[in-house]
């Protein structure tokens, strides 16, 4: 049986810490978890938004800016392989 488009994964996007190919509130409140110590979403290397090795409320932050339109989300992080 050949896999169909609805089994194709999410494409990996910039800040989208549960992978599922949105970037939505969600995805703030599990960085804030993460922040916190709590062990990070399946994709936590996609939102080190300021790229300093680190998942903080600097990051949380930043995304929750971006969710309310304040600022666009920043350039992803040489290292995180979204290129
Ligand atoms: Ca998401
Ligand atoms: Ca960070």
């Amino acid at each position: 049986m050949t896999p169909g488009p609805d089994y194709a994964a999410p494409e990996l996007k910039w800040g989208d810490v549960n992978c599922d190919g949105a970037i939505t509130p969600i995805d703030a409140l599990l960085l804030l978890q993460a922040a916190a110590g709590l062990p990070p979403a399946g994709c936590a290397n996609l939102v080190d938004l300021d790229c300093d090795g680190a998942l903080t409320a600097s990051d949380a932050r930043t995304l929750l800016t971006h969710l309310i339109d304040i600022a666009p989300l920043p350039a992803a992080c040489p290292s995180s392989g979204t290129g």
